[in-house]
This record gives C-alpha cells, sequence and structure tokens, in this order.
C-alpha cells in the first residue's frame, strides 16, 4: 500500500521521527543567530527566543499589510492539497481533512516584513512544519527545504530554521480562517526568519540535499534572512 493512503499514520513511528529530527538538528538550531547571537540589535524588552522585540530597522504597523507577487490563487479548502516530498523517506499528499487531522498548535508570534514593518503578538494554528517533517522522515543527505506556492512563489529555508518549534503550517489567525490574501487557507510562518520565508497559499514542501535560491533569493534578498543583523538584501 502507497505511503500516502495510510492516515493517520502510526503514531510509533511519528514520534521516534520527530525523536531523530530533534536529536540530528538540535546544535544547529542552538546555533542559529536569532538563538546564539550574543549581541542582537533591535529595541525593546526580549522576545519569546531572547532577541529584542523589535528588530532593528523595523517599526511596529497595526494593520496588516498583503505583500505577494500580485496573483491571488483560486484556492479553497476542497480544492487545496500539500505536498511533502523530495529528499524524504514517506512522501506524501494531504487534503484538508487530512491536514486538520494532523497535531494542531496554537502559538503567538511576531511577523517581520524585510519592508520594514513587523506586526506583533498574531495569534496562530496550524501544524508545526517539525510534525509534517517527522511524517515524510527527510533523508540523511536533506538540509533544506525549498516551499512551493500556489502562485508560483518558491524560498529555501535550511531545516535548522524550519524545524523550530515556531515555524508553523497556519490555517487560522486571530480565530479566524486565513484571508485569501495572507495567504489562506494554509500559509507558513517563519517567526525568526523575514517573512518572505514564510510562502503565502502553500502546495509544496521539498526536501533538498542541497541549497538552492527561490524567487527573492535570486533577486538580491538574503539567503539567510535573519531579522536582527539586518540581514535583507545580499
Ligand atoms: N506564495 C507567496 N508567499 C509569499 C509571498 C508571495 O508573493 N507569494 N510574499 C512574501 C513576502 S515578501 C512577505 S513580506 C509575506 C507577506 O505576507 P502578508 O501579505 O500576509 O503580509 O509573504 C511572503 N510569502
Ligand atoms: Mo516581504
Amino acid at each position: 500500500m502507497p505511503e500516502e493512503a495510510q492516515h493517520p499514520p502510526k503514531l510509533d513511528r511519528i514520534v521516534d521521527a520527530r525523536m531523530a529530527l530533534k536529536r540530528r538538528f538540535e546544535a544547529k538550531m542552538q546555533a542559529t543567530p536569532a538563538l546564539s547571537d550574543a549581541e542582537p540589535r533591535g529595541a525593546g524588552p526580549a522576545n519569546r527566543h531572547g532577541m529584542p522585540k523589535l528588530p532593528p530597522g523595523q517599526h511596529i504597523t497595526k494593520g496588516w499589510p498583503v505583500l505577494d507577487l500580485g496573483i491571488v490563487p483560486e484556492l479553497d479548502t476542497a480544492n487545496w492539497t500539500l505536498t511533502v516530498d523530495g529528499a524524504c523517506r514517506h512522501p506524501l499528499t494531504l487534503n484538508w481533512k487530512e491536514f486538520l487531522q494532523l497535531e494542531q498548535t496554537d502559538d503567538t508570534s511576531d511577523f517581520h516584513c524585510v519592508t520594514t514593518w513587523s506586526k506583533m503578538d498574531v495569534p496562530w494554528k496550524g501544524v508545526r512544519f517539525a510534525d509534517l517533517a517527522a511524517l515524510a522522515e527527510p533523508l540523511e543527505a536533506a538540509e533544506h527545504v525549498m516551499c512551493h506556492g500556489y502562485d508560483g512563489y518558491t524560498t529555501n529555508v535550511p531545516l535548522a530554521e524550519a524545524l523550530k518549534p515556531d515555524v508553523l503550517l497556519v490555517h487560522t489567525a486571530y480565530g479566524q480562517p486565513l484571508p485569501p490574501e495572507h495567504g489562506g487557507p494554509v500559509r507558513m510562518i517563519t517567526p525568526q526568519l523575514y517573512a518572505w520565508k514564510g510562502s503565502k497559499w502553500i502546495k509544496r514542501i521539498e526536501f533538498l540535499t542541497a541549497d538552492h535560491p527561490g524567487f527573492w533569493e535570486q533577486r538580491g534578498y538574503s539567503n539567510s534572512a535573519h531579522p536582527w543583523r539586518e540581514d535583507r538584501y545580499s
């Protein structure tokens, strides 16, 4: 029976895969700048992971600007699917119902756009990237993911960032379904990186053994995108 036909997947396998990924990436994760920078720049009290709440060069916005390529894909929960594939043992495609059957996580985090606005304390709900990765089981050689949006957007994220517990595939913000203009039904968020690393209208997450630049990374945005070093452009 093909792996993608098994829902819900075996809990033991998922727990083992999660622990294995945690062991494999714990040190790399702790060494990422948003966790290890001894003299981070920025202002305000410490955020949830010990960095100044407002990264350098950012200002707080009360609204929620929309930033994308100007294409809002025609998507709803009936035609949405998410594929996880590439360098992994159990490639899978989930429909909306299957996605909601995965463990759901509530988390509040900040959202830093490279164009200098930051939106603070957004209450999100969705599925942890780490939980999806455990289902798919990336190969030993996998170090990165390429995230693909339904609008043709791509962005690359190292696994040492993507596996952080605040990286979610969100379907809900402020208790409401994520609006289409903000990437609904489901988008990724990367609170410890600039927001372009979180693909709206996420369609596919591809495990990679070598790093490849995504849409903005090919056009001069920083590959690493660390807000507390004002690492905006390369
Ligand atoms: N699929 C997709 N995801 C995307 C983008 C995009 O154009 N397409 N833009 C990125 C950028 S540059 C930012 S700042 C955020 C903006 O999210 P928002 O429009 O919900 O504020 O989405 C990111 N994710
Ligand atoms: Mo952005």
